[in-house]
């Protein structure tokens, strides 16, 4: 295991440059891509509502995360691991309406990002996930795996993680394994933790990188390229963070990836009341290509290695 993920911004306009570490690597790492203050302001929109649903100390006056476990601890398990996101359903409904939630990416540094990776137009993915994960036994870490399994659409999708708030290495980060988008999709076995799929990884020589991350950090990695949570050895805060997706806009799309993630809601749900109209439905004026779901390849193998 190595700590410390390499950054690129020094190679942020240099589209070989970029396209040639993303090939090697299967990620990026960008230092401070995002505005410090948008990715705070969201993480005060984020710990208001856990704060109203009694998750936090001292009613969340400490800004920190610091849990109440006095309610946390007597949450039923199964509602807390819905979907892998961390919380139960309620509360999880409220984070998909922030329009601060779906904002963010949107940022020009994100999309500017992709387009030099793609070399062409982006179209971002409307099915943003939140991971808003209470420290309790019943959120276990993401084990080990390929988005490609879960998204599918084209294999040049590529996911931004994005630390809402600091996320050091004790509060449980994402971990990648550096260069295994090269081996192509991997076999997988049913598991604990967010999507319920482990990669199987038989004698790779790949590292495991892990990083400990400030707010404004994007770690961008190939729907091919194997990761995972680390745990939370703090025990007395929560970890958020953000999972958004992006893709080139000419390639095929699943259509799952246009509709809100896990059904929360609707699409017209999460719109009410926002102030602005510039990104709803925005992906409805593209002509885009669907690729149809292959649902084999989530199929589990019993023992490969
Ligand atoms: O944050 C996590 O625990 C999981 C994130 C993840 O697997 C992803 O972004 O694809």
């Amino acid at each position: 295991m190595t700590i410390g993920l390499t950054d690129s911004f020094d190679v942020l306009d240099d589209r070989d440059a970029l396209r040639e570490r993303a090939q090697s690597d299967g990620y990026l790492f960008l230092r401070g891509l995002l505005p410090r203050e948008e990715v705070t302001a969201l993480r005060a929109d984020i710990l208001k509502i856990c704060a109203n649903h009694g998750y936090l100390k001292d009613g969340g006056s400490e800004g920190e995360g610091l849990i109440n476990k006095a309610v946390v601890d007597v949450i039923d398990p199964v509602a807390i691991a819905f979907c892998g996101v961390g919380i139960p359903a309620e509360a999880y409904k409220e984070v998909q309406r922030l329009e601060s939630f779906h904002r963010l990416a949107h940022n020009p540094n994100l999309l500017r990002l992709y387009r030099t990776l793609f070399g062409g137009e982006v179209l971002v993915h409307p099915r943003h996930i939140a991971r808003v994960m209470l420290p309790t036994g019943a959120n276990a870490p993401t084990p080990p795996h390929q988005d490609f399994i879960h998204i599918q659409g084209t294999k040049n999708v590529w996911t931004s993680w994005i630390p809402i708030g600091d996320v050091p290495r004790e509060l449980g980060g994402l971990s990648v394994l550096a260069g295994s988008n090269r081996d192509g999709l991997l076999p997988v076995k049913a598991a604990e933790g967010a999507g319920s799929l482990e990669t199987y990884l038989c004698e790779v020589d790949y590292e495991w990188v892990e990083h400990d991350y400030e707010a404004g950090d994007v770690l961008t990695f190939s729907s091919l390229t194997v990761h995972r949570s680390i745990p939370n050895q703090l025990g007395d805060r929560l970890r958020i963070s953000v999972d958004y997706r992006f893709q080139p806009l000419d390639e095929e799309v699943d259509r799952g990836s246009l509709t809100p993630h896990c059904g929360v809601l609707s699409w017209d749900e999460i719109y009410e009341g926002w102030e602005s109209e510039s990104i709803k439905y925005y992906w409805k004026k593209y002509d885009l290509s669907f690729s149809e779901w292959d649902e084999s390849i989530r199929w589990q193998k019993e023992k490969i290695c």
